[in-house]
């Protein structure tokens, strides 16, 4: 039993990422040392989250309103200079493009010969960060096409299949961090006694049907008529349970284990709906059907959507199969 234990807790994120990658090629060491930059990023976001209450400039907000024209808070802008922090000195990195800045931020010291970007969403569900409950980070990882001379990152401007790896950290009552380099999705606990994220579970499969549906139902009145529709058929069936918290990482963490469906539709005010594709729709997706499960914009996969730019937003219908095909077919009735 000890040495079970034991076993476990030796199966750390970087020894997984290395014998993930024997069969990767090239950019294996690329990868991984990535892999590990993220991890520092997690361990210390959720340092400073767990004393967050407790510290002088943690909590509440900056003042200032950011290119989504949201309010940015303390904790945002902490998190995202962890990020470009942690990728700095990595060499690896030569762009790194995320929801609090307008445009990607480039490390010079690293171009030409960082030959990635790394997408991220540093908190996602920020408006939990003030009452005490999870939040997450959202990473995506991409190969730089070509020289971005233009400071336009057009190469970004693709489909998500073009990403290499992809995953979130979920700040919970444990820190844990999901993610997938294209072979299987694996989660990691963060052990904070010894600073290492230990495998929790490999080779993770969501449920083809589930009973959870996870949406924000006060925009019911803003939704397209055959949202209605489908949130109407799961109030008149059996077997739904409702769960919202407000952070999507957690919601969709919670659909990757136990089945169901994730959705944020387009609204009257905002017809795309909130999520942006880059570094919060397209790196679920690529971890959901690595999963066996399935993204959809309603019409559309979402791992195909190529976005208009940097901070394009589309809906997002995302979980098990059946799920997602259901609410698929009431927007095609309406279609
Ligand atoms: P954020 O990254 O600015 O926090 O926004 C994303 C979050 C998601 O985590 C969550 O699902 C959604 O916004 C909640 O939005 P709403 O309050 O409109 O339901
Ligand atoms: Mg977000």
């Amino acid at each position: 039993d000890h040495e079970r234990a034991l076993d476990r807790d030796c199966t750390t994120l970087s020894r997984h990422v290395l014998e993930q990658l024997n069969s990767f090629g090239g950019d294996a060491q690329d990868l991984s040392a990535l892999m590990n930059r993220i991890a520092l990023a997690g361990k210390l976001i959720s340092r400073r989250l767990c004393r967050a209450g407790l510290m002088a400039d943690t909590l509440g907000f900056t003042g200032e309103t950011n290119v989504q024209g949201e309010s940015v808070k303390r904790m945002d802008l902490y998190a995202n200079q962890v990020f470009i922090s942690a990728f700095k000195q990595s060499g690896l990195v030569c762009r790194l493009a995320s929801e609090e800045m307008e445009h990607p931020y480039y490390i010079p010291e690293n171009c030409p010969i960082g030959r990635y970007t790394l997408l991220y969403d540093p908190i996602d569900g920020s408006s939990n960060v003030d009452i005490n409950l999870n939040v997450g980070s959202i990473f995506s990882i991409r190969q730089q096409e070509g020289i971005d001379e233009t400071g336009e990152a057009l190469d970004l401007l693709q489909p998500g299949r073009k990403q290499l790896a992809a995953g979130y950290i979920l700040y919970g009552p444990s820190t844990l961090l999901v993610y997938s380099i294209g072979k299987g999705v694996h989660a990691f606990i963060l052990d904070p006694s010894l600073g290492e994220f230990v495998l929790f579970a490999e080779d993770i499969t969501i449920p083809t049907h589930g009973p959870v549906y996870s949406v924000n139902e006060g925009n019911f009145w803003q939704w397209e008529e055959s949202y209605r529709d489908y949130i109407r058929y799961v109030h008149r069936h059996e077997g739904y349970t409702g769960r919202y918290s407000g952070a999507l990482v957690g919601d969709i963490h919670r659909i990757l284990f136990q089945g169901g469906v994730f959705l944020y539709p387009g609204t009257t005010k905002d017809p795309l709906g909130k999520l942006r594709l880059l570094y919060e729709s397209a790196p679920l997706a690529f971890l959901m059907e690595q999963a066996g499960g399935r993204a959809s914009t309603g019409t559309q996969d979402i791992m195909d959507v190529v976005p208009e730019k940097l901070h394009a937003r589309t809906p997002l219908v995302i979980g098990s199969k059946d799920n997602v095909a259901l609410v698929e077919s009431f927007i095609g009735e309406r279609a």
